[in-house]
């Protein structure tokens, strides 16, 4: 079978919910993918950040394939001698008393928001369903109804109704509108991306982080980092809220959190919050098995033994620089911080965002566009300074074939 047979496949037999680069790939290693005809390409999109490891990491996968054949999942009726020591891992790692464990980011999102509504009854005080959580505009935390809920993004909302009450809205990366939002005595969280992704990595003024938190503890209202995205050294530091000095009250993790291997996301909060979850409150099946415990602790032990944040943070910087000297008509702005970042394209001749990802294809590098005009570029952190420098050539050549 040739990339054409496995596209008509997924096409005849799968639900249209995705409509994917025309790329079949069938192995990874580091920063690069094959596909089906042995093409090798830079992976620049990094399975949307959730490889920061780089594919196939001998040190994860042999984690992997060890527990694989050891004990793969007891569910939580029983303990397992996996998940304490990654407990114990995980939260002296990000600093935090205590961990849930969870599978999917939109699932770790759920569980902060249910924690967030929980502590406004029980140590808050809010009345009994009157509690609400302040969301902003531009933001993507997941698919499930509660998280479409409070999209902006008809795409992601659209004929899903009814929605889930109790979410404000405000602009992103506006102080005045958040001081306005937590005025209401029942506001109990603000949950925000460091930098959102989905919107088109758009990266909040120098500060906006900080005083945000600021504003929330003064009214007492838990600041919810969903770093789904952004956490795991993508942006160049351990987490983007970091970069501020900023410390969420609930920090939603996944991606990265695995190396790619399987889903695994966490909340991480101190016992205050996290002990009003009581036992039977809420769970997962496969919530803390141990083989996504083993894993999410070698691919944690990575990124500190191999100095991704470090790596992130200079080559991200390497990056945009050497971007910034291309000079193309398409190019209207760059962004981002690490490497985790974006081109704005200005469509010129008929051509767009998907274009250029198509020629990029060609040229041996992917990448997704993201709302039409934006490309996004976050490759896998372990990328060498002389990968950076050669793929920048592929995204060039690319640009100026346009
Ligand atoms: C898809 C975007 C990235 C996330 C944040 C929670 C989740 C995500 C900040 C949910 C997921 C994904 C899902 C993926 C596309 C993708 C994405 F373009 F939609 F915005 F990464 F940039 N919080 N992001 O970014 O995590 O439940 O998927 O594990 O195909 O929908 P999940």
């Amino acid at each position: 079978m040739v990339s054409k047979d496995f596209i008509e496949l997924e096409d005849k037999y799968g639900a249209h919910n995705y409509h994917p680069l025309p790329v079949v790939l069938s192995k990874g290693e580091g920063v690069f993918v094959w596909d089906v005809e042995g093409e090798k390409y830079f992976d620049f999109l990094s399975a949307y950040s959730a490889v920061n490891q780089g594919h196939c990491h001998p040190k994860i996968i042999n984690t992997l394939v060890e527990q694989a054949k050891t004990l793969t999942l007891t569910s939580r009726a029983f303990y397992n001698d996996a998940l304490g020591p990654y407990e114990k891992y995980i939260t002296e790692y990000f600093g935090y008393d205590k961990v849930l464990p969870m599978n999917s980011g939109a699932e770790a999102d759920e569980t902060a928001l249910k924690l967030c509504r929980r502590w406004a009854y029980d140590k808050k005080g809010i009345p009994e369903n009157e509690a609400k959580i302040i969301v902003c505009e531009g933001n993507f935390h997941g698919r499930t109804i509660t998280i479409i809920s409070m999209s902006t993004d008809p795409d992601s909302y659209k004929g899903f109704g009814p929605y889930t009450p109790g979410f404000e809205v405000i602009p992103y990366n506006n102080l005045e509108a958040l001081e306005k939002a937590l005025e209401d005595p029942n506001v109990a969280g603000f949950l925000v991306e460091p930098i959102q992704g989905e919107a088109g990595v758009f990266v909040p003024d120098d500060g906006y982080l900080k005083k945000a938190y600021d504003l929330c503890k003064a009214k007492n209202v838990l600041f919810i980092a969903d770093e789904v995205q952004t956490g795991i050294a993508r942006t160049g530091k351990l987490l983007a809220c970091e970069h501020e000095n900023v410390r969420p009250d609930i920090l939603i993790l996944g991606k990265a959190l695995s190396g790619g291997v399987l889903p695994v996301s966490a909340v991480l909060a101190d016992d205050d919050i996290m002990l009003v979850i009581k036992p039977g409150e809420h769970g997962s099946t496969f919530g803390g098995n141990p083989l996504a415990c083993k894993v999410a602790v070698s691919a944690l032990e990575v990124v500190k033994e191999e100095k991704l944040a470090e790596r992130a943070e200079k080559l991200g910087m390497l990056f945009r620089n050497e971007l910034a000297k291309i000079n193309s008509p398409m190019i209207e702005l760059i962004r981002g911080k690490g490497l985790l970042n974006a081109i704005v394209i200005k469509p010129t001749n008929g051509k767009q965002a998907w274009d250029v990802c198509v020629k990029m294809k060609e040229n041996g590098l992917l990448a997704k566009p993201t709302h039409q005009h934006i490309i996004r570029f976050a490759p896998p952190l372990v990328i060498t300074e002389e990968q950076i420098l050669e793929a920048v050539g592929i995204i060039k050549k690319s640009l100026e074939e346009m």
